[in-house]
């Protein structure tokens, strides 16, 4: 898996690496980035998912990244940034190149590249890269003479439980849901109560109790025991992180 990541990065000008701007730090992978300076390619930095935090808070971290490479910050859902960003990328290629997005699952880099494409959806290459290399890569036009590499899900996701989840991990490929899931709740509530309980239309009383309210409130009894399936609210709640539907945010190391 990394080393069809490893595989691009040999063959692009530059990188993007996208970071979820919930957690910047958990979803940067300081290995790729290694690499990438390595073999003489440039880094740009970009905060997705920014319509999920404060302003002042996707700010902060902006400041905190820029000590190391260019960093951008955008939203693909509120269509914010992405114009900055191509610019950026024209810039560290002097006008044409290729780039590839890298970063770990659920980033948004497939959606960034669609934005980014825009109307020139029409004119999407399939150019092949160079020979034996993996037929299913894509070179998407992004810019006259730029074309982005989207390479999905590469960096597979490692750590405790809780960086896996974070990290992208399909939650039905976690070997328990609940502790991550209970973690994301913790932290969902602390930043705003109110959300959590008017997107799902559950009081919060304690995570567990939020979890087992959950899979009553939709129905969802475990066939062995016929109790509440918390399994299944817990995969609810990640893929729900995941997707952007619950949300909460850190701050960069002072
Ligand atoms: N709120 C919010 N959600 C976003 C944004 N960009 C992407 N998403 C959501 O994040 C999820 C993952 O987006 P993708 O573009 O598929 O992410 P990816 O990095 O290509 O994922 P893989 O291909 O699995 O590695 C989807 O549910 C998107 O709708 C954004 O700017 N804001
Ligand atoms: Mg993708």
């Amino acid at each position: 898996m990394l080393s069809k990541v490893l595989a691009s990065i040999r063959r692009v000008d530059a990188i993007v690496e996208v970071l979820d701007s919930r957690e910047p730090d958990l979803t940067r992978s300081r290995e790729i980035e290694g690499y990438a300076i390595k073999n003489g390619k440039q880094v740009i930095l970009v905060l997705n998912k920014i319509d999920l935090i404060p302003r002042e808070v996707a700010d902060r971290w902006k400041d905190y990244l820029s000590k190391d490479f260019p960093t951008i910050y955008v939203s693909t859902r509120m269509r914010q940034g992405t114009r900055i960003l191509r610019d950026t990328i024209k810039e560290s290629l002097k006008g044409e190149g290729k780039v590839a997005f890298v970063g770990y699952p659920k980033t948004g880099k497939s959606s960034i590249i669609n934005v980014l494409k825009g109307k020139k959806a029409a004119s999407v290459s399939t150019q092949p890269m160079s020979t034996g290399f993996t037929k299913g890569i894509q070179l998407v036009k992004i810019d006259s003479k730029i074309y982005a590499i989207d390479t999905p899900g590469v960096i597979p996701p490692h750590g405790n439980p809780f960086e896996k989840a974070i990290r992208g991990t399909n939650p039905d490929n976690l070997d328990n849901p609940i502790p991550p899931a209970v973690s994301i709740l913790e932290k969902a509530f602390q930043i705003s109560p109110a959300l959590l309980e008017t997107t799902y239309k559950v009081n919060y009383i304690s995570p567990m109790q939020f979890l087992q309210d959950l899979a009553k409130h939709r129905g969802w009894i475990d066939r062995s025991d016929k109790e509440p399936d918390v399994d299944l609210a817990a995969k609810t709640v990640i893929k729900d992180y995941h997707n952007g539907k619950i949300t909460y945010y850190t701050l960069p190391p002072e």
